[in-house]
This record gives structure tokens, sequence and C-alpha cells, in this order.
């Protein structure tokens, strides 16, 4: 993990712990293995650092991050392995051994994508990445990321698991059909879910939609979802994040 001088977490500024932690500079790139004590209101704070695997649901985290401008780290994770590219098992960072998880502060591993886009969201306020807490855009964007989640990705996941067998898929495509044909009605007359403003629930959305190229679904019958997803994947951060992923 990298320290950065800025504000610190909740709970960071809420512990005194004097511990000895692997940690990476920032400004010399060294690993430094170190004791140090973080002080109640002290200027520095860990780098978010996102773990992710390229293409995955992980990507809709990854764009939020880029979007937010706040520093992050990611690294990659073999979800076949458990293993992160620096060779440490995932399941000792997120027991649910799935991406994304976004490490915020030692001993607070943070996962669910659609919890960690509205922390990183919320941590950048002038992005307006999400609505404020407890306007009303706020719980629609809430009902977008579930929607998007429960019956966009979830009806995906069989295409991608090898022991899905050819009912389940069916059975998926039956209901992702008219989900995405609610979903092409409601953006047709937007530039994004919410309306003119890019939100977190627009990274879900195109991370999912960018599936469809890799299982027998054509978004060609949806017009409105293609000129989104090119609306969507033509925005500097969305392209920044794919790169990363190597996905462009
Ligand atoms: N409920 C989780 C689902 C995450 C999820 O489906 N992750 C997939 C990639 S898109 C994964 O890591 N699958 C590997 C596995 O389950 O072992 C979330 O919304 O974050």
């Amino acid at each position: 993990m990298s320290l950065i001088r800025g504000r610190g977490t909740p709970r960071a500024a809420a512990h005194c712990f004097p511990r000895r932690h692997t940690v990476f500079h920032h400004r010399c790139g060294r690993a430094l293995t170190t004791s140090f004590i973080m002080l109640r209101g002290s200027p520095w704070r860990y780098v978010l650092k996102l773990f992710y695997k390229a293409g995955a649901c992980s990507l809709a985290s990854h764009i939020a991050l880029v979007e937010s401008g706040l520093p992050f780290e990611i690294e990659a994770v073999d979800l076949k392995t458990k293993l992160t590219a620096s060779g440490a098992d995932f399941t000792k960072i997120n027991a649910k051994g799935y991406v994304p998880a976004l490490q915020i502060d030692i001993g607070e591993v943070l996962t669910e994508g659609p919890a960690i886009m509205q922390y990183i969201a919320d941590q950048a306020p002038a992005k307006h990445l999400a609505p404020l807490n407890d306007a009303m855009a706020r719980y629609r964007l809430q009902s977008w990321l579930t929607f998007i989640g429960t019956e966009l990705h979830r009806n995906f996941s069989p295409f991608f698991n090898p022991a899905a067998g050819s009912d389940w898929k069916a059975a998926a495509m039956t209901s992702l059909e008219p989900r995405l044909e609610y979903t092409a009605r409601h953006i047709d007359d937007r530039q994004y879910l919410l309306g003119d403003e890019f939100s977190i629930g627009d990274a879900y959305l195109f991370t999912v939609l960018g599936w469809a190229k890799h299982i027998d679904l054509d978004l060609g019958k949806w017009p409105a979802l293609v000129a989104y997803q090119a609306r969507v994947g033509a925005r500097p951060g969305v392209q920044a994040a794919m790169k990363a992923e190597g996905l462009i």
C-alpha cells in the first residue's frame, strides 16, 4: 500500500496504531517494511487500491476511480488461482474470493461493486459521480445499481461460468432481453442513466453491456444501447481505465 498526504479516512483518524507494515513509498517507488504511527488527525492516508480482473465487473469500479480523480493503485487478480499479480493470496484480502475489492486502509477492504462505487463517488463529491445522499436522485441511482447487478449482471454470469448448462443459459437469455429492452427505452431520450450527467451507474451499465460481444447477444437490436455504449466508451476516463486493463 502507498501512503499519501491528504485527508485521513475516518478509520485511520480514529486509531493510533504503531505497527509494522509493508508500504509502497509513492515518491521513490520502493517497497518499505516500516513501523509508523498514524496519529489522530494525521495528514497521511493510504492510497486506495483496487483488486480487479481485466474486463470483469471490477472495470466499473476502475472507471469510477479514474473519473473521481482520486489517487489509486490497481492490482490484477487471477480468479482461478486466487493469487494477485504480486503473488498474494487474494482470499486473505477478500474472503469472498471475487473482484472487485477496494483496499481503503489496513484491515479495511470494501467489497461489492455498488458499495465500492458509492464510496468512491462520495470521496470526490465535486465530480458528481453520484447524487448527494438523501436526495431522491440518489435512490434512483441505487435502484439502477441494484437493477444492473441483480437483473443484468447476474443474467450474464452463466455465460462465463463453465459449470452452467444450456438450460440455465437459455433461461438467463430469456430474462436478459426484456430487461435490456427496458434499459434501452429508458436511455433513448437521455445522455446517461440519470439524465445529462455521467454517474457510477453508467460505469456499471457500460461494463455489463460490454459483455454482450462475448456471448451470442446482438445489442444491435437496441440502437439506443449501441449509441449509449459509444457515448460512454468515448469518455477519456473510460478509455483510460480500459487501456490500463489492456482492453483497448
Ligand atoms: N456481488 C458481487 C459480484 C462480483 C462478481 O460477480 N465478480 C466476478 C467477476 S464479474 C468474479 O470475480 N467471479 C469470480 C468468482 O466468483 O470466483 C459484486 O457486485 O461486486
